[in-house]
């Protein structure tokens, strides 16, 4: 089945275009605004945006709400990791865990698709912690965040990223309900 994937982040399409490839979904990129909702949910964003969409886009299609959350700032960045990102970047956020004992977070994923009759929100989730530094490449957070087991960040390990990632871990449920 061909999925228009709605996003204006292109490193999130192309990530999400890599592993549907994996299970024969091959997808294309619409990036149509979508106002989002304020809500601590990124599976109510996710669903909020999905059925505001719904009269715009005329074919199978799904959206991607995701965000860092870090434990020890209750967290924050959540649901406002996006707008958060372009305003202090991650030399804020290693900014304001200076004086933390945890630097525990996790990225979470939330798709809501529609694949012509039926919509579902799948969520993905993986756990880590905060850098002490900024190291490696990648977008967004991926410099300053290792995934529990690795002491490498996003950013340094492309390939653990795609393994392992929230995103990967949506897509996969997303693959899977489209498949049935
Ligand atoms: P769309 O809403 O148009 O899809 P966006 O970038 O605004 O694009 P989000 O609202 O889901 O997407 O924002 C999530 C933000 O969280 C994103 O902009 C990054 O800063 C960060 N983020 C999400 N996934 C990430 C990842 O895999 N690696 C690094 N940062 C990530």
């Amino acid at each position: 089945m061909k999925l228009t994937f709605v996003t204006g982040n292109t490193h999130k399409f192309r990530e999400a275009e890599r592993i549907l490839k994996e299970y024969n979904v091959i997808i294309g990129r619409k990036d149509v605004n979508c106002e989002e909702i304020r809500s601590e949910s990124c599976e109510e964003i996710a669903l909020t945006c999905l059925r505001l969409l719904r009269r715009k886009v005329n074919k199978p299609f799904f959206v991607e709400d995701s965000g860092l959350f870090i434990n020890a700032l209750n967290g924050f960045p959540g649901t406002l990791s996006s707008w958060v990102f372009k305003k202090i970047g991650n030399g804020g956020i290693l900014e304001l865990l200076r004086e933390k004992q945890s630097r525990d977070a996790y990225f979470l994923s939330a798709i809501a698709a529609w694949d012509g009759g039926r919509e579902k929100v799948l969520t993905g989730k993986v756990d880590g912690h905060i850098s002490l530094e900024l190291r490696g490449k990648g977008f967004g957070y991926d410099p300053i965040f290792i995934p529990a087991g690795s002491d490498k960040t996003f950013g340094e390990d492309e390939k653990v990223k795609f393994l392992c990632s929230h995103r990967r871990n949506s897509l996969r449920k997303l693959a899977e309900w489209i498949g049935r």
